[in-house]
């Protein structure tokens, strides 16, 4: 049973994953036109989350919003805030790869109580609340993944080129990590990675230099899947630093030990 709040998430997530669906239909056509799709793209991101913008206040109007597209409105309600992604995998929605979500979080104080990341085209909602356990599609209950050696592991990382100092340690860290797990995929999608370390498809995940929107929806899914989630030393604070590390609680003791030891 979902409670209110969660049902008025899942409305303005699936509502703005409808309307990027329809756009995600359209770019594939563009792809060859001159100017391209870059344009067309940033309208469907900014339509989404003006949809998810009043979805939320229609029903919360005292609820402070931070989105990625630029809304960030204070609410009168001192306690509660929307955190936020409308189009979480921008760059592969630009591509036609259908691997991209619509990522909101609910934060009460200083913690996060209720999250939904929605992928319309493959039609997976994940949802969860805090002590409520998460769930895909209402149907089934996620747990992290049971692997217990690292070798055994499939890891999901993120693989930026924007030429800061955490995207340069990140390719050292790959070339340590790679030799000692059982594979190393990558998404795009930050929420999605999360999500599917909830799922239990992968065991575990790390990135650094993101931003809240980023982390704070994934966050709740993969604590109530039964994960560890931190930064990658092991320190809370992830939503906020950007430097995320989650997984079961073993294999994300073994990769923070490694991939502290990359200096
Ligand atoms: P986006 O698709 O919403 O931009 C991929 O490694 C992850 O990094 C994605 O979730 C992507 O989100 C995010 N990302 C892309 N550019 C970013 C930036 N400038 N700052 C923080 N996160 C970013
Ligand atoms: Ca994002």
């Amino acid at each position: 049973m979902r409670s209110a709040l969660l049902n008025i998430m899942v409305q303005a997530a699936t509502k703005a994953g409808r309307s990027l669906s329809k756009d995600f239909g359209e770019v594939e056509n563009l792809q060859v036109s001159l100017k391209g799709p870059a344009d067309f793209v940033s309208n469907a991101d900014r339509r989404a989350e003006q949809i998810v913008f009043e979805e939320l206040k229609k029903a919360r109007p005292t609820y402070s919003f931070l989105g990625e597209e630029g809304t960030e409105v204070k609410g009168t309600d001192g306690q509660h805030r929307w955190i936020v992604d409308p189009l979480d995998g921008t760059t592969n929605f630009l591509h036609s790869v259908p691997m991209f979500a619509v990522a909101i979080a609910l934060e009460r104080g200083d913690e996060i109580v209720a999250s939904v990341i929605y992928n319309p085209v493959m039609d997976e909602l994940y949802t969860a609340e805090k002590g409520g356990g998460a769930w895909l599609n209402d149907r089934k209950r996620l747990r992290v993944a049971n692997r217990r050696h690292l070798a055994d592991a499939l890891l999901v990382t993120g693989i930026n080129s924007r030429g800061r100092p955490e995207d340069l340690h990140q390719l050292k860290q790959l070339a340590h990590v790679t030799p000692a797990v059982a594979g190393i995929r990558r998404t795009g999608s930050a929420s999605t990675d999360l999500a599917w370390v909830a799922s239990g498809r992968f065991d575990a995940y790390w990135e650094a230099g993101l931003a809240p929107w980023d982390v704070a929806p994934g966050l709740l899914l993969v604590r109530e899947a039964g994960g560890t989630i931190s930064d990658q030393a092991g320190k809370p604070g992830a939503i906020w630093t950007g430097n995320v590390l989650a997984g079961n609680e073993t294999i994300h003791g073994q990769l923070s030990k490694l991939l502290q030891s990359v200096k």
